[in-house]
């Protein structure tokens, strides 16, 4: 299949795109965390065994988002202007738990792996807005339990968001753009592989360098997203359809 102006686009958004706005990547450097790398932090098992250090590491992730030198960048707002300008299906599912692609204007995007402005009661379940800190005290705005809160966002070994509706896009999708991920994690890291599947598809990497599954994308730009995904998306929507 050749790319053509109603293609349907799956575009896939990692860390990486949100590094140029100030936020740090998971596995880059300054990874460490009072002594903690963030992925030993992102589990269940380390919830329950520490759950004011746990807490901790996202009150203090949410503070560096809401902090107001934090904006999209231009790699974000070349994706809203994609979804706006595409003639074709598109869908944005992000693995990122910030609120950067929404507020470029973002509209069709999934939340995989959750976001950090949101509260999770673990006793009614309710799914609240969350801006201020969060300890284990804190009260459930729906059910007042108290010490049920958790972030709403996906932790090793728990299932990612809206997975049928991320398959079902994905099975019928001409063009995957992969952006700012490093491929370690599953199973967005193998969404490429079902792409590759679809009949004529095609799937790019925008990366600052290559990623673990590079040489098994149809394609791939290497440099910061802030300049890689403006450059694509013009291309793109200017009708140099052959990546
Ligand atoms: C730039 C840049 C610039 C920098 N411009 N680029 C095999 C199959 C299926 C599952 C597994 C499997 N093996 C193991 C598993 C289980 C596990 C897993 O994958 N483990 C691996 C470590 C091996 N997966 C899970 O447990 C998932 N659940 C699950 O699998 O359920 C069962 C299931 C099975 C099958 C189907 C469906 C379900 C859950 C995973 C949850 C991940 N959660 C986290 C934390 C979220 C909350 C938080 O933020 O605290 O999500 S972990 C962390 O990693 C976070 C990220 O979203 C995720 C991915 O990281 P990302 O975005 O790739 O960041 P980095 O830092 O790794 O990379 C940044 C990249 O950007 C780099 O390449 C840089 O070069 C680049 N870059 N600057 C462009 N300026």
């Amino acid at each position: 299949m050749d790319i053509t102006p109603d293609t349907p686009i799956v575009v896939l958004t990692g860390a990486g795109i949100s590094q140029e706005s100030g936020l740090p990547t998971f596995r880059g450097h300054g990874g460490l965390w009072n002594g903690h790398r963030a992925e030993d932090l992102a589990t269940p098992d380390a919830f329950r065994r520490d759950p004011a250090l746990v807490h901790d590491f996202y009150n203090m992730r949410r503070a560096v988002l809401l902090d107001e030198k934090i904006k999209p960048n231009a790699a974000h707002l070349a994706l809203a202007r994609l979804e706006r300008d595409w003639l074709g299906d598109f869908m944005l599912v992000t693995q990122n738990v910030d609120n950067l692609h929404e507020r470029a204007g973002s509209e069709k995007l999934i939340h995989m792996h959750g976001e950090l402005l949101k509260s999770r009661c673990q006793h009614c379940g309710q799914i609240s807005d969350w801006v201020g800190e969060m300890n284990g005290e804190s009260e459930c705005p729906n059910c007042r339990a108290r010490g049920q809160l958790r972030v709403n966002v996906v932790w090793f070994g728990e299932m990612p968001l809206r997975m049928d509706d991320i398959y079902r896009y994905l099975r019928r999708c001409g063009l995957f753009i992969s952006i700012g991920t490093s491929g370690n994690v599953y199973p967005a890291a193998g969404f490429f592989q079902i792409v590759n599947q679809n009949p004529g598809a095609k799937t790019v990497e925008l990366n600052l360098e290559p990623s673990l599954n590079a040489d098994q994308f149809s394609d791939g730009h290497y440099g910061p997203a802030s300049q890689t995904v403006p450059a694509f998306v013009d291309r793109l929507l200017n009708g140099v359809l052959e990546p």
